[in-house]
């Protein structure tokens, strides 16, 4: 039949289990490894049951020591389990925290953000509004000939804009374009009308640098040309233009003289008070379009130029015109 137990042989059993848990449980280093002691020390088929199920073949009156024992015994190693899950955790969260760890002082990544320059925002903001009223962008060679930038336009061979003083005249032949209406010539030659085109671009004259003057600055220019356009079409188109761009201010057209428009007028912005001129316009005249194989007894047309650094300067508050071609971060970096 079974074995005999003595109270001695079980109470030593429950000694070798408590010393073994106690160093089995100090070596564990992860939850499951405690977790699998666990379940060998205290679960159902555990040491600690294997002790208490020889328990009952121990004489009555010795069976409430063993029990004592082995109750004692229980809660001592499920403090101990407890206790080292808890530091297991913690030591686990530690190193977690010490790899994750963010150094906020660390200098952030340096990228720089580059802008439009102001120039270009505002001839993008010209061109905008007047794609808004249908018309086309058209570009074209900033070295041309005399013929589209001068004689095509009505500016006669003696005419003071074509003196030496006015004109880059390049060594062999050729010219830097003093406006953009030659790019309006170009699309003349290729397209019949109804023509509706507005010509950004740089354009060159031998101006001496000061505040407001520049070699080197930009234009755009608008063309229309179809049946039936007249001053008024000239005149609603521009202020719509100027009331889109500076607001919703006074605009007055003054008499001038171009030599490829008839009539043609200057127009000024009441701005802030005072009466700014921003650009010249007038009919396209007949010359100009006949030149162009245009029958100007059917068709007529109007044009308009204007200053870009003008319509910048305006609009910015910039009050030399220096600032805008010098290239200073400080200064492109407000825009
Ligand atoms: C100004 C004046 C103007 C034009 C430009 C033009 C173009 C063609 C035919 C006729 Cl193809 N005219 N352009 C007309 C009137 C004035 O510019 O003061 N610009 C800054």
């Amino acid at each position: 039949m079974s074995a005999t137990v003595s109270l001695q042989q079980l109470t030593e059993q429950l000694e070798q289990l408590e010393a073994q848990a106690a160093a089995d449980i100090a070596a564990a280093s992860s939850a499951s490894e405690l977790e699998d002691l666990r379940v060998g020390l205290l679960g159902k088929k555990g040491r600690l049951s294997g002790v208490l199920g020889a328990m009952g073949k121990l004489p009555g009156d010795e069976r409430p020591l063993v029990g004592q024992r082995a109750n004692v015994l229980k809660e001592q190693v499920q403090g101990l389990l407890s206790e080292r899950l808890n530091a297991v955790k913690s030591a686990a969260m530690a190193e977690r925290i010490a790899r994750e760890t963010l150094d906020v002082t660390m200098p952030a990544s340096y990228t720089p953000v580059g802008r439009r320059h102001p120039l270009i925002s505002t001839i993008e903001e010209i061109v905008d509004i007047f794609a808004g009223l249908g018309y086309r962008v058209e570009e074209g060679p900033e070295i041309e000939s005399d013929f589209y930038n001068f004689t095509a336009l009505n500016i006669p061979p003696h005419h003071p804009a074509r003196d030496m003083q006015d004109t880059f005249y390049l060594r062999d032949h050729g010219l830097l374009r003093t406006h953009t209406s030659p790019v309006q010539i170009r699309h003349l030659e290729n397209n019949a009308p109804p023509v509706r085109i507005v010509a950004p671009g740089r354009v060159y004259r031998r101006d001496a640098v000061d505040a407001t003057h520049s070699p080197v600055f930009h234009q755009v220019e608008v063309l229309a040309i179809d049946e039936g356009l007249d001053f008024s079409h000239l005149r609603g188109t521009v202020t719509s233009f100027l009331q889109q761009f500076f607001g919703d201010l006074p605009v007055r057209f003054r008499a001038s003289y171009f030599p490829f428009t008839e009539p043609s007028a200057e127009v000024d912005v009441q701005w802030r008070g005072r009466w700014l001129e921003v650009m010249g316009c007038g009919m396209v005249d007949p010359a100009v379009l006949e030149g162009m194989g245009i029958d100007s007894e059917r068709y007529s047309g109007f044009a308009a130029g204007l200053g870009v650094e003008r319509f910048c300067m305006v609009r910015h508050g910039i009050d030399d015109i220096r600032r805008l071609f010098t290239s200073d971060l400080r200064f492109l970096e407000q825009f």
